[in-house]
């Protein structure tokens, strides 16, 4: 009975969409972006069409792992501390691909299968995915935080070079394998190599020269893009912390291999830190509005949320500052892996009446906020009224 009613509800949906004369199953043509991807599918167009329409209205939030686990649970259908909080789910979700080669698990414990499905979930109810790559050093066997020297090996020529186009094969049939209801693939905003002007990483700046990191993000977008035929994703670019726009443009691998700048800032846990986060962003809108892409704080968070007033006053205020620093896309907080070791409050948290205020204000998007993002309207309403 259910089933029957709610697929009246969807051939209703349907037809009221047909009035462009292109037939229900004819989602309409792709709009024009300028994006990394020329052929990249008409949902992943949209997506980026859309993030840069909302600039300015809304800022997304998001939290990494959220449908996966949190504060006493783990992979539990539904559940999400973000929603135990504010009864509504973040706007964007974070992934990360780290022990893809080498393990059905990431280096967090999040399963990869569950991942796919998680991903599919979020799209299907309106959310926005994006995945970072905390990957092992592929020379040393090491983790992402061991700085042995490994990015001249991987790059054409070098030893361990056939060695990454496999990991970057795994990669491949992992995206093009997260599929909508129509068999799409569904888009996600790829966020490889980030921190690089921190040098903690195996890509950072004391492990590789500013040519050597240029070249490994471009192979990976060429081979991503044109060896592998992977069409659905959005690059996303994020040094940590930085000082001026020549430091965080360094290592940038060009406007033709980039679509959103992003930036992973911390250091939001005194407020004589707020200036300089506040100067941040507004180097970084900016930037980003005088070359077509997306601003995002692509990573953000005070572990375990000491501070009870921290979501409105240490991160919204000043990104409400004024007209440019409101530009941010979005921002993702970490993830909430232990009671010490957590970004996002759960039920309980000394910053969850604070958190509810940051919800409630109409610069925040959550997702029962979020517009159609991917040109398919009536999917997403269908979908949201049996959640
Ligand atoms: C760090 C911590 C680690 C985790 C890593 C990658 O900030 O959360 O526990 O393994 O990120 O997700």
């Amino acid at each position: 009975m259910r089933f029957l009613y709610s697929f009246c509800i969807m051939l209703l949906f349907l037809s009221c969409s047909n009035d462009s004369g292109t037939g229900p199953n004819d989602p309409g043509p792709a709009p024009e972006v300028q994006i990394v991807d020329p052929d990249a599918s008409r949902e992943t167009k949209y997506l980026f069409h859309n993030l840069r329409k909302y600039m300015g209205d809304a800022v997304m939030f998001g939290h990494q792992d959220d449908l996966a686990y949190g504060i006493d649970w783990n992979s539990e259908y539904g559940k999400s501390d973000v929603e135990l909080v504010v009864g509504d789910y973040p706007a964007v979700y974070g992934w990360d691909l780290g022990d893809i080669e080498s393990s059905s698990f990431n280096l967090d414990g999040v399963d990869f299968e569950g991942m796919k499905f998680w991903m599919q979930l979020g799209y299907k109810r309106g959310g926005i995915n994006t995945a970072s790559l905390h990957l092992d050093n592929p020379v040393s066997g090491g983790d992402a935080w061991d700085t042995e020297r490994a990015v001249p090996y991987l790059l054409p020529g070098g030893s361990h070079h056939e060695k990454f186009k496999e990991i970057l094969n795994d990669i491949a049939a992992f995206f093009k394998d997260i599929k909508g209801e129509n068999d799409e693939p569904v888009p996600v905003i790829f966020r490889p190599w980030h921190e690089h002007n921190g040098a903690w990483f195996w890509w950072g700046v004391g492990s590789c020269t500013r040519k050597q990191y240029i070249d490994l993000w471009r192979f990976t977008v060429e081979y991503l893009r044109d060896t592998k035929n992977v069409h659905n994703l959005l690059y996303a670019y994020s040094p940590s912390a930085y000082v001026s726009d020549a430091e965080y443009l360094d290592r940038y691998p060009g406007d033709d291999y980039v679509d959103i700048l992003g930036l992973d800032c911390y250091s939001l846990y005194s407020s004589d830190q707020i200036p300089t986060f506040r100067a941040q962003i507004t180097r970084l809108n900016r930037m980003a509005a005088s070359r077509g892409k997306v601003p995002a704080l692509t990573e953000t968070g005070y572990e375990s949320i000491p501070i009870k007033n921290w979501w409105t006053q240490y991160l919204l205020r000043p990104i409400k500052h004024d007209s440019a620093t409101s530009q941010l896309s979005f921002l993702l907080v970490w993830r909430n892996w232990t009671r010490n070791h957590h970004f996002a409050p759960y039920p309980g948290h000394s910053s969850a009446p604070d958190f509810i205020e940051f919800y409630n204000d109409p610069l925040t998007w959550f997702e029962a906020d979020l517009p159609d993002m991917y040109g398919r309207e009536t999917l997403i309403k269908v979908f949201r009224l049996y959640k």
